[in-house]
């Protein structure tokens, strides 16, 4: 394996506890009811956008869909701008007129999520192109499930892509279930990157669980895309470890998680950042108390923007039609 600074290796660490903690933070009040715009929640899937961005620079794209806050995050996003967008305040990186699956801040390249399925793999396409007319050595990236792999949008972007030599990774995060729909119920195969090959797109099959390796193809690819290269497909394989929508439950809180537990119980064993922390405390660059004043400076993080949220001002009733096509 490449050798990192010690600074790089914690960095990965700190962004995917980041996300892990703010996501887990939000349990409570949706259960409670405080938050009420459906929240797909990103726990056990950090490693890819942790890997992914940290290949890429501020003035790179990224993408998204309706599981985006660990993408918002680990581009730059402002934690306390996410959380109070999930709880739909003025302050909000969308102005609380979004919640929790319109999540933007273009400062960051953070460009946009949508909850249309494979809604924003054209969009990507689209800053692609203009980095490519431009010269100007960006790169989009687009998040996207596997459940993106039903849509037809997906492979017309492929086509295009490949034609102009786009500077554009595809990243699909393969968490086996679209909603409650089980991958082998839909796919003949579970081999989404192979559904690059026709076109003539480098595409590989990588372990979304170790953010290392994740890092490291985002980065080949990164490469790639800036020589002119592009496009390049990514294939994470991983798992949700929360219900679909929500901490358990499917949107209307009725319909439990289907998944088998043995299959649930065997991906909790394949923590990223479990297993991430054990790999930098067995090679010496955390120790366990590091790692407690770490999560500490983390959980404040969180409080803070959760305070920050719930102390912020609703969007107000008068500009209702403001930033809607009159
Ligand atoms: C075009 C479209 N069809 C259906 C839906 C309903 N829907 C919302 S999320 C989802 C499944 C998405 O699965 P996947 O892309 O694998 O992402 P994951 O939720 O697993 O992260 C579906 C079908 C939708 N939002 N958009
Ligand atoms: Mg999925």
């Amino acid at each position: 394996m490449k050798k990192y600074s010690k600074e790089f290796l914690r960095q990965l660490h700190r962004t995917m506890l980041r996300i892990r903690l703010c996501e887990e933070s939000f349990i409570e009040p949706i259960l409670n009811g405080d938050v009420h715009c459906p929240v797909h929640l990103y726990s056990g899937e950090e490693a890819i956008s942790a890997g992914i961005c940290s290949a890429l620079s501020e003035m790179d794209y990224i993408f998204g869909n309706h599981r985006s806050h660990g993408h918002f995050l680990a581009k730059g996003g402002s934690m306390a701008e996410l959380a109070a967008e999930i709880y739909c305040r003025e302050t909000g990186c969308s102005r609380g007129r979004g919640g929790s699956m319109h999540i933007i801040d273009p400062d960051k390249g953070m460009m946009g999520s949508a909850p249309i399925v494979a809604g924003t793999i054209s969009l990507a396409l689209g800053a692609a192109l203009a980095a490519s007319i431009r010269k100007d050595n960006r790169v989009a990236v687009c998040f996207f499930g596997d459940g993106a792999t039903g849509e037809g949008v997906l492979y017309e972007s492929l086509n295009f892509a490949a034609l102009r030599k786009l500077p554009i990774i595809f990243v699909c995060e393969n968490n086996l279930y679209a909603t409650h729909m089980p991958i082998l119920e839909c796919r003949v195969k579970n081999n989404i990157y192979k559904i690059a090959e026709p076109f003539g797109i480098e595409s590989h099959e990588i372990d979304g669980n170790d953010v290392l390796q994740v890092y490291e193809a985002g980065q080949k690819a990164v490469e790639k895309c800036r020589q002119g290269q592009g496009p390049v497909f990514l294939e994470f394989l991983t798992y949700r470890f929360r219900g679909h929508v929500g901490p358990d439950d499917n949107i209307q809180g009725s319909h439990t998680d289907i998944r088998p537990k043995k299959e649930v119980e065997k991906w909790l064993q394949n923590d990223p950042i479990k297993k991430y922390e054990s790999y930098l405390i067995d090679n010496s660059f955390l120790d366990s108390h590091l790692l407690d004043e770490i999560r500490q400076e983390v959980e404040k993080e969180v409080a803070d923007a959760h305070l920050f949220a719930k102390n912020s001002q609703l969007p107000y009733g008068r500009e209702l039609t403001k930033y809607v096509y009159a």
